[in-house]
């Protein structure tokens, strides 16, 4: 009784460590320097994934009231946020949010975000693990949406396939 009691703890213990909680570490996470009256900010981090594919389905932070996550598309030459449903994570794969491109959105502020502070975010993964990183607030410029045109021009397009493919 006791051997299976070991074996089922065991098996326990090998699903925990299996989930994507575990699996998918974080790199340089930050949050957007916001005040309050802003209302809006946004949280950039790069995600690596350790393990099978996953996606990250949801978020949550409490300086927030509504936390989306967002992508930038091209819309007539102009880049726009959208709301998407996930930020799929292949398997062994790296996928980095930053400003211009995926983004965690933090909207309605409860707090001004201060630089030095930290800010807690919690990643919602799709096999219902979570896990909640501290980002560090910076000064992060805001992409522009209507200049956003000229920024794009000079960005390395390879680096932007890259981000979509891993
Ligand atoms: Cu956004």
């Amino acid at each position: 009784m006791k051997k299976m009691l070991f074996l089922l703890a065991l098996a326990f213990s090998a699903s925990v460590l299996a989930d994507a909680a575990t699996t998918v570490t974080v790199e340089k996470p930050f949050a957007r320097k916001a005040i309050k009256a802003q209302r809006n900010s946004a949280a950039f981090m790069t995600l690596h994934n350790n393990g099978p594919a996953v996606a990250v389905v949801a978020a949550e932070s409490p300086v927030a009231e509504i936390v989306e996550l967002h992508t930038h598309v091209h819309d007539n030459g102009v880049m726009r946020m959208r709301k998407i449903d996930k930020i799929e994570l292949p398997a062994g794969g790296e996928v980095t949010l930053q400003p211009g491109g995926l983004h965690v959105m933090l909207l309605g502020l409860k707090q001004d975000l201060n630089e030095g502070e930290r800010i807690s975010v919690t990643l919602k993964f799709s096999d219902g693990s979570s896990k909640t990183i501290e980002a560090p607030v910076r000064m992060v410029m805001r992409p522009k949406m209507k200049g956003m045109k000229h920024d794009m021009k000079g960005m390395d397009h390879s680096k932007m396939m890259k981000m979509q493919a891993h």
